[in-house]
């Protein structure tokens, strides 16, 4: 009787399971709770601190094992916010010489433990590959967040210092169980007013709850600050006024943030303020922010996104304006860069700036909201394409001079090393609108601290966090995720096409837009370059020469249409429609394909996600479900717009074995989005 009952509260219990809601808000961090608690005479630590004390915290709810010792050694300091990790059958021994690498160790065996791994005989030992690990937020004052879509900024600024939104906490807990340290609070199109007292003071509340999870705070600065905030005449860099400015205004940061970060800053850029406004360089602009923070040991990043209206490729401005500089930055200047050479697009080359400062520190800048990606409606497992950038070769300092060697410190010795992602969360329960989409956030904390991990690892310990270790469910979602992004890159963007969205919002397709009015180089003709002859950018010395800014042997590589990598051909080549692809197939036959690759693709994801509702929870799959949806009909949206426009150039039929398109080209170029947006 008592067995049969034992039973049937089990079933119920995998019944109201199956039907629970769960809204996503817990992420990765589903520990099942110890009724209980553990018993605080199986946690060992010596030292208290606001840092160890959540750490402990952490183990008495979630820990089942073995007892704990929290260890802290300076003879580990080699491993900076690293850890080592012991353990037998009784105990577990985590040493670091910092509080917050004690954390970290604490949600590594977390971890182990809600993935399923083995306790005993660990004999870890983990060093972070950068320092500063960090999220760019791109929140407005007003609550709005560029390019974001996940719902309005978790900062409540109107409420603030007040009222504290316990989100800020849970916000600070899910990136330190990844390792993330560093968080920029505001966009990079920065207002001047985050820096008025008032605002500082709203930091500075949020802070003091980021502090003992790790985590220090940054703020992006408008360059003109000086000028529109008191008033001075100008913001001239060299202006004794404005230096003093600075000084007084980061003295005043550190008198209420003794270990705020630094500043982040877009100068010059798409109509932001800058040095230049003066006749000075990004070097005299960055090194008198250098200079203030100095004292305290803040540090400067300071964009490398710059691109002006001119008739030079936009690809190759960042380079020209930054490799004259290499040398002239202070040491706590660190040059932060997009990954690829022109703005997050679904699939790019490696920025040819990585390797080219030999005398500068250099960061990369990923982006982990959807900008280009289906926003937060497609499913885009962005892992590989983060490895993608990191494990490529610049040759910069011969073979093996990957991106992230040259970054992380081992090639070129730099005082500060970084890396940094644009943050995809915002107010929605989930954070980050989709649910797959909490998998990005996640995938930046992991490869910011070992870049060496690899897509697979990642999607399997997220899946098995999140969602569960059933098999029938981790084998078919895990390969969807890491096809995810290739599948994206043909349904939008395959061989190397880039930029064809439609002004303002990019998410649907434009390839025809022709801004006359604005700048070319917000077109998508401009990158397609599509005519009668052929498609793609030529970037050969016959053309823009962009290829020259990359190291031997990558610029004859990426030079020679035969050896370029034709998932980058039209990238870097004009390409006449017949020319015969490695498979044989015509260069249009072979863009035919691939587009109709990223919508059969999309349709197995529907396919396979149906047949997972019985492994999790029905709200999360229904979101996830629907989202595909949205999916598919935008991978088919893609597809004919792309295949139909580009076809009023090739003239030639689309190959008869693919689905025919279902829209009219006329109708497709009626569509207007009011998603809103300058470029
Ligand atoms: C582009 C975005 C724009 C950003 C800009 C930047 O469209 O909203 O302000 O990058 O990174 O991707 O500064």
């Amino acid at each position: 009787m008592k067995i049969l009952s034992k039973h049937i509260l089990a079933l119920l219990l995998i019944f109201s399971c199956r039907l629970s809601a769960d809204d996503g808000s817990q992420l990765w961090l589903r520990f099942p709770e110890n009724k209980k608690g553990i018993s605080a005479d199986k946690i060992f630590v010596k030292n208290s601190s606001p840092t160890l004390h959540i750490a402990s915290r952490e183990l008495m709810r979630y820990w089942q094992g073995q007892s704990v010792e929290l260890r802290i050694s300076k003879s580990l300091s080699g491993l900076k916010e690293g850890y080592t990790i012991i353990s037998d059958r009784n105990k577990i021994t985590i040493t670091s010489a910092k509080d917050t690498g004690l954390l970290y160790g604490v949600y590594h065996i977390l971890r182990l433990q809600q993935t399923k791994a083995p306790l005993t005989q660990l004999n870890i030992r983990e060093k972070p590959a950068y320092d500063v690990r960090i999220l760019n937020h791109w929140d407005n004052l007003d609550g709005t967040i560029e390019r974001g879509y996940a719902g309005h900024s978790l900062w409540k600024w109107e409420e603030l210092p007040d009222k504290i939104s316990p989100r800020y906490e849970e916000y600070a807990r899910a990136n330190a169980s990844v390792g993330i340290n560093a968080v920029v609070l505001n966009n990079v199109n920065a207002s001047p007013e985050m820096l008025r007292t008032d605002y500082l003071e709203k930091v500075k509340t949020i802070a003091g709850i980021f502090r003992p999870y790790g985590i220090k705070v940054y703020l992006s600065v408008n360059f003109s600050s000086p000028k529109i905030l008191s008033h001075l005449q100008n913001s001239d860099p060299l202006n004794k006024e404005v230096k003093h400015w600075w000084k007084e205004k980061t003295h005043e940061i550190y008198q209420l943030i003794p270990d705020f970060g630094g500043f982040l800053v877009k100068a010059n850029s798409e109509g932001q303020p800058g040095p230049q406004d003066y006749g000075r360089t990004h070097a005299d602009g960055a090194n008198m922010l250098a200079d203030a923070l100095k004292p305290y040991g803040g540090i400067v990043m300071w964009r490398a996104f710059v691109y002006s209206p001119s008739k030079e490729d936009r690809a190759k401005q960042a380079y020209l304006e930054f490799v004259p500089l290499d040398g002239k930055f202070r040491d706590n200047v660190i040059i932060q860069i997009k990954n690829g050479p022109i703005d997050f697009q679904p699939r790019e080359p490696f920025n040819p700036l990585f390797g080219a400062l030999r005398k500068t520190a250099e960061m990369v800048e990923f982006q982990i909201t959807q900008e280009y990606l289906g926003f937060s409606n497609h499913l885009v497992f962005l892992a590989p394409l983060f490895k993608e950038t990191l494990d490529s070769d610049t040759y910069a300092y011969g073979k093996g001079s990957t991106v992230a060697r040259i970054t992380d410190g081992s090639l070129h010795k730099a005082k500060i090393t970084a890396i940094s992602a644009v943050a995809n969360v915002g107010e929605d329960p989930n954070w980050t609108g989709h649910e797959f989409a909490q998998a990005n956030w996640y995938a930046f904390g992991r490869l910011a601290w070992n870049p060496d991990l690899t897509s697979e690892q990642i999607a399997d310990e997220w899946i098995k966090m999140t969602f569960t270790d059933n098999p029938r469910f981790l084998a078919p979602v895990k390969n969807m995720m890491l096809t995810s992004r290739e599948t994206a890159v043909d349904y939008m963007m395959p061989l190397g096409l880039h930029h064809i969205f439609a002004a303002g919002h990019h998410y649907g397709p434009e390839p025809w837009g022709d801004y006359k009015e604005g700048r070319p180089d917000w077109s998508p003709v401009y990158y397609h370059q599509a005519d009668s002859e052929g498609i793609g950018f030529d970037r050969t010395n016959t053309g823009s020469n962009a290829i020259s800014q990359y190291f031997s042997p990558l610029n004859e590589i990426y030079g020679n249409i035969k050896t370029c990598p034709e998932n980058l051909i039209l990238w870097f080549h004009h390409v006449p429609w017949n020319y015969r692809m490695k498979d044989g197939k015509t260069l249009w036959e072979e863009l035919c394909y691939k587009y109709d690759t990223g919508v059969k693709n999309v349709r197995e994801y529907q396919k396979l996600w149906d047949r997972m509702a019985p492994y999790i929870d029905a709200q999360r799959f229904t979101e996830v479900q629907t989202r595909l949806k949205t999916q598919a009909r935008d991978a088919v949206w893609w597809k004919d717009a792309c295949l139909l426009y580009f076809q009023t150039f090739s003239k030639q039929p689309i190959p008869y074995d693919i689905e025919r398109p279902v829209h009219n080209l006329d109708d497709l170029k009626k569509i207007k989005l009011n998603m809103g947006h300058h470029n």
